[in-house]
């Protein structure tokens, strides 16, 4: 347990337990009735960078819950982190949050994804209520079985791709640095957050090529595994489709799309915009300031 609070960034959390109990900056909302689901996904958070979204996920962990929550990898950019050390008090704040659902009584399965593999070495094991694992298979209300995972598992077969990753790894960073000025503007002049690429219909097209060809090749992995259906992240692309008899599902990100999957208590599955669900709330979306 005090090897894994030493992974955290932020050389003040050196223990878990006592990190769980200490007061978060942004206090903890008591919603009268937070949405309740059998099931949450999330992943992509990229805390540790200022792209990280943390105040709208921050809103989001306030306002729902969950018998079981995934946290599907890349929650925490440790590469990123190793270059250039940006911690500011809301990434503490999701950490805080996730480790109180856990204690509270949450099944909190943490997968971790290439951003975060330095958590990889822990899996198969439990701490504080967290459960680390490579993958996980998920059987829904209504009894399908889904494959839990963070998809760079599939980055070597889509090397074939390379250029089109290039491509769509240039685009989305210009994008996403795009995004953080119009928000930032936006949040200046009283507007609610936008979405770039949900509002550019036309997407780069070789990056769309390269996200429907990772769906089909999880989606293809998933199919010959003999499960139902397939959860990833990774590509920061939320997604409901069935591909060849396969139902594939991808949770989204927290950089840019601010989306979760859920479980309803029927097992039917749905994404979550939450910026569009603050937005109609009027809640003020903290699209990441850019304050260097
Ligand atoms: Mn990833």
């Amino acid at each position: 347990m005090d090897d894994i609070a030493r992974l955290l960034p932020g050389s003040d959390v050196t223990d878990l337990a006592e990190f769980a109990s200490r007061r978060p900056s942004v206090p903890e909302r008591v919603a009268a009735a937070r949405r309740r689901y059998r099931a949450i996904w999330i992943s992509d958070v990229h805390l540790g960078t200022r792209g990280c979204n943390a105040d709208a996920l921050i809103d989001f962990l306030d306002h729902v819950d969950s018998d079981t929550l995934y946290l599907v990898g890349d929650i925490i950019d440790g590469w990123r982190l190793k270059k250039k050390f940006y911690w500011p008090p809301a990434h503490n704040d999701v950490l805080w949050r996730l480790l109180k659902r856990a204690r509270r009584g949450t099944r909190v399965v943490y997968i971790p994804g290439n951003h975060d593999e330095m958590f990889r070495q822990f899996a198969g094991l439990d701490f504080g209520g967290v459960l680390i694992r490579r993958q996980a298979v998920h059987t829904t209300a209504d009894g399908r079985r889904l494959l839990v995972l963070h998809g760079d598992e599939f980055d070597a077969i889509m090397l074939s791709h390379r250029w089109l990753a290039y491509l769509g790894d240039a685009a989305y960073h210009a994008a996403m640095w795009a995004n953080r000025w119009v928000n930032a503007y936006r949040r200046w002049a009283g507007l609610p957050y936008w979405s770039l690429s949900k509002h550019a219909k036309s997407r780069v097209k070789k990056s769309v090529e390269f996200i429907s060809r990772f769906e089909e090749i999880v989606a293809h992995e998933a199919g010959s595994r003999g499960v139902d259906g397939v959860v990833a992240g990774h590509i920061h692309t939320a997604e409901i489709r069935e591909i060849a008899g396969v139902a594939y599902y991808n949770d989204g990100d927290w950089v840019e799309g601010c989306t979760a999957l859920v479980e309803h208590h029927d097992g039917r599955m749905e994404v979550l915009h939450w910026a569009d669900e603050m937005a109609a709330r009027g809640a003020d979306v903290v699209a990441e300031l850019v304050a260097a």
